[in-house]
């Protein structure tokens, strides 16, 4: 194994260099090297600055989080930090590519950061349930103050490298080789003899905090986070940044950080990190197989989930040609999209003239043959199988030969789309999910003649545009839609059994959802899903009724909720429960009282069923593909770690136990424990194994 850490003369610098691909996750062998490097540094007397820099795509992305869950091995990260610290000369580091967490908390440690103009610096902690562990929540305030510290710690988001020069969290911005810039930028600091100032030491940007404004911000950031521990653990280690001594409230973060890494909360957000990487990897094809390159797109539909799907290329910088033959659908779908992106930038979420440039992306046309040069065309009209097919059978004749043929179908049988054309092997499924520019879920569908090398594009360009995609085979629905129905289905039957709108959707809240199953189809249109039954000759009893009383939901300001004119806020309606009361009566059910835990094991375990029955089917390669799909597609909480990872915690036999007494009430078949689950429960076992 070539050493991680290398070290260098420069003249009178010497460089430290991490070189641990991927990212240069600071495993154990990386923190031996740089405390072993950084010694040789500080003993040689030739040497008057030190560079810490790192090979490959990215300075330092963070503690190897694989190591997270093992015993902790000597030195630690903090031991590193000391080392950084006392060094007692210039130490710069060198930042390009994703500095972020424990990689950023080394550069804090430093006495001067610059950065590559391309760079995105974060405290990422979060998102995987923890607190940044080595100093980040009382350096970064020091450099960049207290507001902004919290913005980044409590939302995890990275911010870009003028953002960090503005608020001093980066002393330069550098053109060229950063390791090159940073040599000169030091020998600068030593010529220059500029006095040397830890960040711990920097107390300027804490004084004269607004503490008011500080805590109505944080209290903002814990009601977005309700439930979770990380957000309250990181808000207590900022304040301390306020009212301890520098060495108390570093010692008080390390305690918080180790309690958290130990959580439920935190295991479960690292299998959700893990199984969205691994989801991107395609069982069943060749490791050399390549995706192609993509670098025009085409979208057939100019509607809601078109618009959305265009805005992801235009977002990862590709040019996107939507095709709409109404002219006038066109023009509103474009003026939809120009809209969206302006109010972004006017609520400061996007630089005005970036705004510009991804609408600059977008161009619209009113005829199929405008397809003709596209790389990868994503076909995104009316759900029926007669229009699909028409369009591809149109998309057969101008598309280039060797153009991926996406169809965004979120229930068709992708193969008979694919029938459409000569080419079956270049179509593929891509569903995206509502409303596309955000949700970051994609499954991308395998047909049964789909070309290797069409999949691995599909999910590359998911990559590319910033989703999480995972690989599925065609079957009603797919995974997703195939095993929410479950839910839907179940909301009802507890409905018609005892509970009302607003307790099932307390239930569910209450468990992470951010709403529940019953004010999300408010807002979604229930007309939707009752068309969609109408067709399949389905009934819903509640929901039927709702639609047929013209309660399609918010739109009409009414459905399983009432809504007050320009109010988004659901209110229980007494119309609607004497409905459900009526109905349980007309189908002989005596009403009775449900509970919380009741509701969502009702409206749960049948999902996790359905996810077995789809393992077993091969429509999904692993349990944790599924996670992903029900984590980014329908807002399952991410610090349960996705609905097959939350069973193996809850325990599969509970589940099977539980499902078998379902059946027994309800007399569905769709209750019985799938062969899978009953499998593993008896044999102690979870999805995982
Ligand atoms: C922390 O630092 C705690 C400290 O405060 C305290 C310490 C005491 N560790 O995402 P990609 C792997 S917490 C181990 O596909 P991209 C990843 O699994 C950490 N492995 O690439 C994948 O492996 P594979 C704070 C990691 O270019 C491969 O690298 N840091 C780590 O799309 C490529 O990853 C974070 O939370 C890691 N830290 O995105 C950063 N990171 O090829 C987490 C990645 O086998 N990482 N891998 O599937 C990221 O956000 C993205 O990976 C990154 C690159 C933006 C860096």
């Amino acid at each position: 194994m070539p050493e991680p850490v290398t070290f260098r003369r420069d003249h009178n610098v010497g460089v430290v260099t991490v070189d641990n691909p991927p990212v240069n996750a600071i495993s154990n062998a990386v923190r031996t090297g740089l405390i072993a490097k950084l010694a040789e540094a500080k003993a040689d007397a030739g040497i008057a600055a030190v560079v810490l820099a790192c090979a490959g795509r990215t300075f330092m992305a963070g503690a190897d989080i694989t190591e997270f869950g093992k015993p902790p091995k000597s030195p630690s990260t903090l031991d590193v930090v000391a080392a950084i610290e006392q060094v007692g000369k210039p130490v710069v580091a060198a930042l390009h590519g994703t500095p972020l967490g424990g990689g950023l908390e080394l550069a804090l440690a430093c006495h001067f950061r610059v950065a590559a103009p391309g760079t995105r610096l974060g405290q990422p902690e979060i998102k995987i349930g923890v607190i940044p562990g080595a100093g980040g929540t009382q350096r970064l305030p020091r450099l960049v103050g207290l507001e902004k510290a919290l913005a980044m710690i409590l939302t995890g988001d990275p911010i870009a490298a003028p953002d960090a020069l503005a608020h001093g969290l980066v002393d330069e911005i550098v053109e060229g080789d950063v390791t090159a810039a940073a040599v000169a930028f030091a020998k600068k600091v030593v010529a220059e003899k500029r006095p040397l100032v830890l960040a711990r030491d920097r107390n300027e940007k804490l004084a004269n905090v607004d503490r008011a404004k500080f805590d109505e911000l944080a209290a903002g950031y814990l009601k977005r986070g309700k439930g979770l521990l990380a957000p309250m653990a990181a808000i207590e280690a900022i304040r301390n940044a306020l009212d301890l001594p520098i060495d108390d409230a570093l010692r008080r973060e390390w305690a918080l950080f180790l309690e958290l890494l130990r959580s439920e909360q935190a295991k479960s957000q690292r299998h959700i990190f893990f199984a969205e990487r691994e989801a991107a990897k395609i069982s069943g094809i060749a490791a050399d197989v390549k995706p192609r390159e993509i670098k025009r797109a085409a979208v057939i539909g100019a509607g809601t989930m078109g618009g959305g799907i265009a805005m992801c290329f235009a977002n990862a910088g590709i040019p996107v040609t939507v095709v709409e033959m109404s002219a006038e659908a066109l023009a509103r779908g474009l003026d939809t999209v120009a809209k969206n992106y302006r109010s972004t930038a006017a609520r400061g979420g996007l630089a005005p003239e970036d705004a510009e440039r991804r609408i600059g992306l977008i161009q619209g046309a009113a005829d199929m043959a405008a397809t003709a040069d596209a790389d990868i065309v994503i076909e995104a009209v009316f759900e029926t199988m007669d229009v699909k097919r028409q369009v591809f059978s149109a998309l057969d004749r101008v598309a280039k030969p060797d153009a991926v043929l996406a169809t965004n179908t979120s229930y068709l049988d992708v193969n008979a789309i694919a029938r459409a054309t000569a080419r079956p092997a270049s179509v593929v499924g891509m569903h995206f999910f509502s409303p596309a520019n955000l949700m970051r879920a994609l499954e991308v569908v395998r047909g049964a003649e789909t070309a290797p090398d069409v999949l691995a594009t599909a999910v590359a360009v998911g990559r590319k545009i910033g989703k999480a995609p995972a690989v599925v085979g065609v079957c009603h629905g797919f995974v997703g839609n195939r095993i929410q129905r479950l839910r839907t289905v179940e909301a009802e039957r507890v409905l018609i059994e005892g509970a009302l709108p607003h307790e099932v959707d307390a239930a569910m809240t209450e468990f992470g959802f951010p709403m529940g199953p019953l004010a999300a189809g408010d807002l979604a249109g229930l007309d939707i899903s009752w068309s969609m039954r109408k067709a399949q000759g389905l009934r819903a009893e509640i929901a039927d009724a709702l639609c047929e009383r013209g309660r399609y939901g918010q739109k009409t300001g009414k459905g399983f909720y009432r809504y007050e004119p320009g109010s988004r806020a659901p209110k229980p309606d007494p119309e609607v429960e004497a409905l459900i009361v009526e109905t349980s009566a007309r189908l002989g059910v005596a009403r009775r009282s449900i509970d919380r835990q009741e509701i969502v094991e009702r409206l749960l375990f049948p999902v996790i069923n359905e996810g077995a029955r789809v393992l077993d089917e091969g429509i999904a390669a692993r349990p944790g593909d599924i996670d992903v799909i029900w984590v980014f597609g329908y807002a399952f909480p991410p610090w349960r770690g996705g609905i097959m990872h939350w069973a193996d915690t809850v325990g599969l036999k509970h589940v099977c136990d539980r499902l078998t007494e379902f059946a027994a009430r309800t007399g569905d078949e769709r209750h019985q424990p799938a062969p899978l689950l009953a499998r593993l429960a008896a044999e102690g076992k979870g999805f995982e194994s």
